[in-house]
């Protein structure tokens, strides 16, 4: 077993491994900027060592300063959390190199999942359901076009260096489709630095059910059922909840022994998350797979009642999985707010500053991941989410109630936040009623007054 493991992260993801090394009693090491060093991950760690400037790029990003980091502090391992290096197929290797465990997969199936048209190609190989589309990636608007006629319009056009919507365009027909390819392409140049983009079905109105998976160095691999992320704006995840209102025992069953398959035919090691699109009547498609730990794991924790963290520690040391499917037992409702420093009256601009009175909520079924605490100042180098709040209970209902209550409860002055936003959104019938797509956020902003979402006098 590891004696000391370095988190190559910030915020609430590197207090939460700290939290995992604590039970297994293992000693930590935090690595922080300079705009980090008020942080609570630095003040919780055993050690900490500052690895550079405020901007990610000179800190966070720097493979070179977290492993001399590493080494200076004789670690025998790195988390890297979410983000940042952790699905940096480079950074795996350097670890490797330098006599570091990399606690999550090879760097291997890392890059064959990065590639987004070469993880679909990895999904038919194993037979998994995927979008019907194009092969691989396309490289003229004619052949494209081609694609597009034989599957039929509406198809979106998608970089296959990057998810999360960058580079991805809908064509309705024909007469768009070039300037959708155009505009796709150059952006996903732009963003990616690799403008190769692939066609697919354009499903409407979709689910984004995604399985958790785990592996072990061993050959074992299971899931731990599913998360529906389908509240997002803007392809930033806002809301999740498991298991699915939406799915079906049989549906979960058949999803999750699909999520296995794919996962087996890759030999996959350590935890990691395939997202699958689903349509209204229940048919699957494979997306594409997340090679990290994710901002939601929380939720799959709280309904399994597994510590994915320790978990990945375990299966990173050598371990093997002592988990069998038939023992993976769903046996609550969990829903996770993503608790961001934004204006919704902004536009939901992100508005770094000092926290001024705080208070956490609490009591029976609710779990508050968070780094902040009054008097704290968020930073503007980095993303603008300070927490998730996760409710959970013994079925939908109670968790509903339950969130609806610890948001009530969630005091942050000082900054704006998405609390009153997300707290609207657990009293709406449409959410509460389970049918919440990907068009969830744009339809409730478009129907609801915004005096319902926007912070009130402060009750
Ligand atoms: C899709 C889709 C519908 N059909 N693919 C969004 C980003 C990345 N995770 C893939 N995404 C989607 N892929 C097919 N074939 C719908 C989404 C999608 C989405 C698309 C446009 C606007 C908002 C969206 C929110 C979630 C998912």
């Amino acid at each position: 077993m590891f004696n000391k493991i370095l988190i190559a992260n910030r915020g609430e993801i590197a207090l939460r491994v700290i939290r995992a090394c604590r039970e297994l009693g293992i000693k930590t090491v935090a690595v922080y900027s300079q705009a980090d060093e008020q942080s609570l991950h630095v003040q919780m760690a055993d050690e900490a060592i500052c690895i550079g400037p405020s901007a990610s790029k000179e800190s966070y990003l720097r493979p070179d300063r977290i492993i001399a980091a590493a080494e200076i502090a004789n670690v025998d391992a790195i988390h890297p959390g979410y983000g940042f290096l952790s699905e940096n197929a480079r950074f795996v290797e350097q670890c490797k190199a330098a006599n570091i465990t990399f606690i999550g997969p090879d760097p291997d199936a890392i890059r064959r999942m990065g590639d987004k048209a070469q993880a679909r190609q990895t999904a038919m190989a194993a037979k998994v359901p995927c979008v019907p589309g194009s092969e691989g990636t396309l490289d003229t608007v004619g052949e494209a076009l081609k694609v597009a006629q034989k599957i039929g319009f509406p198809v979106i056009i998608k970089a296959t260096a990057g998810g999360g919507g960058k580079g991805m365009r809908i064509a309705h027909n024909a007469a768009s489709f070039s300037k959708e390819f155009d505009a796709a392409r150059i952006e996903a140049e732009k963003a990616f630095g690799n403008g190769a983009v692939y066609v697919e079905k354009y499903i409407e109105e979709p689910r984004h059910i995604e399985f958790q998976i785990l592996g072990d160095r061993h050959g074992k691999v299971v899931h731990l059922g599913e998360r529906d992320c389908s509240v997002q704006r803007r392809h930033q995840k806002l809301i999740e909840e498991g298991p699915s209102p939406f799915l079906t025992q049989s549906l979960r069953e058949k999803m999750g022994k699909t999520a296995v398959k794919l996962a087996e035919s890759i030999n996959y090691k350590n935890a990691g998350t395939l997202e699958f699109l689903v349509d209204k009547h229940g048919n699957f498609y494979f997306m594409e797979m997340n090679t990290r730990i994710q901002v939601e794991h929380g939720v799959t924790e709280e309904i399994t009642d597994i510590d994915l963290v320790k978990r990945q520690i375990l299966v990173a040391a050598g371990e093997k999985l002592d988990l069998e499917q038939k023992d993976i037992k769903i046996v609550r409702h969990a829903i996770e707010v993503r608790i961001n420093a934004e204006d919704p009256a902004r536009n939901f601009a992100p508005c770094p500053g000092t926290i001024g009175l705080y208070y956490a909520p609490g009591g029976h079924g609710v779990r508050l991941d968070s780094h902040v605490y009054g008097g704290y100042t968020i930073p503007p180098h980095y993303d603008s989410m300070i927490g998730k709040l996760i409710a959970y209970g013994r079925n939908r209902q109670v968790a509903l109630d339950r969130m609806y209550r610890a948001l009530g409860e969630y005091t942050v002055k000082g900054i704006h936040t998405t609390i009153p936003f997300a707290r609207a959104i657990m009293k709406d019938p449409v959410f509460r009623a389970g049918g919440a797509t990907t068009k969830y956020i744009e339809d409730f902003m478009a129907r609801t007054p915004k005096e319902i979402w926007l912070p009130g006098d402060g009750r």
